[in-house]
C-alpha cells in the first residue's frame, strides 16, 4: 500500500466511488480516517479531516482579532468541545446549554475573570478574557465538578 504518499490520496478515495452510493459515504469516510492516521500524520498537510460527529477539541474562529469559540454544556454533563486549542491573546468563549440539560457555567480556575455566569437553554452566557502565557489551563462548571475540560495556549 502506498498510503504515505499524500498527493494520490484523495484520488484514491474517489475511485471508491462506484460502490452502491448508500455504502459509498461511509466507506470513504473511512477510509479517509484511515488515511488520515496512516498517511496525512507525515505529510504536514494543513488540510481538516473532520469527519467526526464528537467534537473532543477546536480551534477558535477569530473575530476581530479575538479567538471565539462555541462551547455546548451537554445534558450529559460534559463540555462539548472539551479542549479548546488556542493561542496566547484575547479568547472568547460562548457557552451554550444543550436542550435537556441542567444549567452549566465555564470557569478557568488559574486565570482571573474567565468565568460565565451561569448559562440555561434559554440564556447562553459568554466571558472575554486574555491568556498570554502558554500551557494548559483547566476548566470546570462549578456545580458539576466531574465536567472538566482544558483550554491549552501554545
Ligand atoms: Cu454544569
Amino acid at each position: 500500500m502506498n498510503a504515505m504518499t499524500c498527493p494520490g490520496t484523495t484520488r484514491r478515495l474517489r475511485a471508491g466511488g462506484d460502490r452502491p452510493r448508500r455504502h459509498g459515504k461511509a466507506i470513504i469516510a473511512a477510509l479517509a480516517v484511515i488515511f488520515a492516521v496512516l498517511g496525512l500524520a507525515g505529510c504536514g498537510s494543513s488540510a481538516p479531516t473532520s469527519s467526526s460527529t464528537v467534537v473532543t477539541s477546536a480551534t477558535p474562529k477569530i473575530e476581530n482579532g479575538v479567538q471565539v469559540f462555541n462551547v455546548v454544556g451537554t445534558a450529559a454533563l460534559k463540555f462539548s468541545p472539551s479542549t479548546l486549542i488556542a493561542g496566547p491573546g484575547k479568547i472568547t468563549v460562548n457557552l451554550t446549554v444543550e436542550s435537556g440539560s441542567p444549567p452549566h457555567n465555564l470557569v478557568v480556575e488559574s486565570i482571573s475573570g474567565a468565568r460565565t455566569d451561569f448559562a440555561s437553554v434559554d440564556r447562553p452566557r459568554s466571558v472575554t478574557f486574555t491568556v498570554d502565557k502558554p500551557g494548559n489551563y483547566r476548566f470546570v462548571c462549578t456545580i458539576h465538578p466531574s465536567m472538566q475540560g482544558t483550554l491549552t495556549i501554545s
